[in-house]
């Protein structure tokens, strides 16, 4: 009986992969050092928006261009203004995760 149910902490993972990366309820963001189970999934959360980020980020230069956005990311591309919150035409790692709770590793 006790494999019949898929554990929380996989469904909630499942959950936050699925969603897009852009978070507006920030006290729904764990933090990285929590040692609970929101805390784990948050460190995997982070760590699969940090695989992304990396991947997007051509010139590795730590930051996202517009064209680095619309070639990974084509339902972000819409949003980039609304992103870019300081509006220097590029996606810092705050900016794409929408949050700054999450330091870049
Ligand atoms: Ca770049
Ligand atoms: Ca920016």
């Amino acid at each position: 009986m006790h494999s019949a149910l898929p554990s929380l902490a996989t469904a909630l993972l499942a959950v936050l992969l699925a969603t897009p990366v852009v978070v507006t309820a920030q006290s729904r963001i764990p933090s990285l050092d929590q040692n609970d189970r929101r805390g784990e999934i948050g460190r995997a959360a982070q760590q699969k928006a940090s695989e992304r980020f990396d991947g997007a980020d051509a010139d590795k230069d730590g930051r996202l261009s517009r064209e680095e956005v619309a070639g990974r990311f084509s339902y972000m591309a819409e949003k980039f203004d609304q992103m870019d919150k300081d509006r220097d035409g590029f996606l810092n790692w705050e900016e794409f995760i929408g949050h700054d709770r999450w330091k870049k590793e």
